[in-house]
């Protein structure tokens, strides 16, 4: 496997180049134009600024995270075509400063929710904590307007200055049912994958987080099931997952060691992380440890081994830790941490294949 560390830019970030690398093993960034609205085209000059900046300090730009998909993509407007084309231009750009792997997902308007960025666990740090009860209850247009008229902030995602285009996005994905958004993002894939696979660039979706329908809008990123379908949609190379144990993990039915098995070729990019999840469907962030959370991250690592991995892997979320003032999950100490567990039990089954590959007549 080959680490990397997800980096929000200059400016852009508390966590330095110079500080990441110092994490043992972190070979390249994930990184992203974040302030380039989805839909426009990253240009290369700008590309080219953020392969300097990582390569002053012996970094790749290998793996970007994420090119965001329009809106109107997800929703199958005529317009999607125009956004589309943008799309591939960026994946050129991309190509000649050398990515190899597109992270991007196809969530409608929202990213990963959560309902507390800061829950405090036992030992004193916090984490983004996810209350199953307070999304399923919330009746999404009654709170865009309940929030436009107190201007209170709720929740990320909901900023106020965003109500105005959620109230509209809710309206318009009302008419978008969950064969609908397949057919979309079907769409999309056969625009996009043969340029991805022209330029020599794997496009890795990223699961659905959580893994299920929120606020009446569809999700199908979700599932072993989904997963496979979305494979064969536009069945080539090129066309792959961003495997997320935590995004996944918080449906329990999900077995992400067998994703990985059966998934190895379409595997890019892997976050592995862990979440505690509660009986009510609640779910909590933890250290990447298997014994704080609920994902079986010993039997995660173990699988990308046995497949023969030599994709890229990031820790993904972290906690809190140690006064840390940081992005919501993008801490330098946690993810760190994560890190070198993820080494641990990586070059421990190493070192026990090595072993057991040794001739048995050592003598003394
Ligand atoms: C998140 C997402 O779980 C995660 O990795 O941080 O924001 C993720 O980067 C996007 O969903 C990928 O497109
Ligand atoms: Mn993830």
């Amino acid at each position: 496997m080959r680490m990397v560390f997800r980096w929000f830019g200059a400016g852009n970030d508390s966590v330095s180049l110079a500080h990441i690398r110092q994490i043992p093993g972190v070979e390249g960034i994930v990184w992203a134009l974040h302030d380039i609205p989805p839909g426009e085209v990253w240009p290369l000059s700008r590309i080219m600024e953020v392969k300097e900046q990582a390569e002053q300090h012996q970094f790749h730009i290998d793996v970007v995270e994420s090119v965001n998909v329009h809106e109107d993509i997800k929703l199958g407007l005529p317009t999607r075509d125009r956004y589309i084309e943008a799309y591939k231009q960026t994946i050129k750009h991309l190509a000649k400063a050398g990515v190899k792997v597109i992270c991007y997902n196809f969530m409608p308007v929202f990213d990963w929710v959560r309902t507390d960025l800061y829950k405090k666990l036992e030992d004193g740090s916090t984490a983004l904590f996810y209350e199953k009860k307070v999304v399923d209850e919330m009746n999404p247009k009654g709170l865009v307007e309940t929030i436009a008229s107190n201007k209170t902030f709720t929740m990320p995602g909901w900023e106020p200055e965003r109500l105005a285009s959620l109230k509209t996005l809710f309206e318009a994905y009302e008419h978008v049912s969950t064969e609908d958004l397949w057919d979309h993002l079907h769409y999309f894939l056969q625009e996009v994958i043969p340029v991805a696979e022209a330029c020599d660039i794997k496009m890795a979706i990223h699961p659905d987080d959580p893994p299920w329908p929120i606020f009446g809008l569809p999700r199908i990123v979700t599932n072993h099931d989904n997963i496979r379908r979305l494979l064969k949609l536009v069945d080539h190379p090129a066309n792959g997952i961003t495997l997320c144990s935590g995004a996944l993990g918080a449906d329990l039915n999900n077995q992400v060691p067998e994703m990985i098995r059966e998934f190895a070729d379409r595997i890019p990019f892997a976050h592995i992380r862990n979440i505690k999840r509660f009986d009510n469907g609640d779910f909590v962030e933890t250290s990447h440890r298997e014994q704080d959370g609920s994902i079986d991250i010993v039997s995660i690592v173990k699988a990308y081994h046995e497949v023969g991995f030599t994709g890229y892997v990031r820790p993904d979320h972290g906690r809190h830790i140690w006064d840390e003032q940081c992005r919501p999950g993008y801490g330098l100490y946690d993810r760190a941490l994560g890190i070198m567990y993820l080494w641990g039990i990586w070059d421990s089954v190493q070192n026990g294949q090595r072993m057991h590959d040794l001739p048995s007549q050592i003598t003394i």
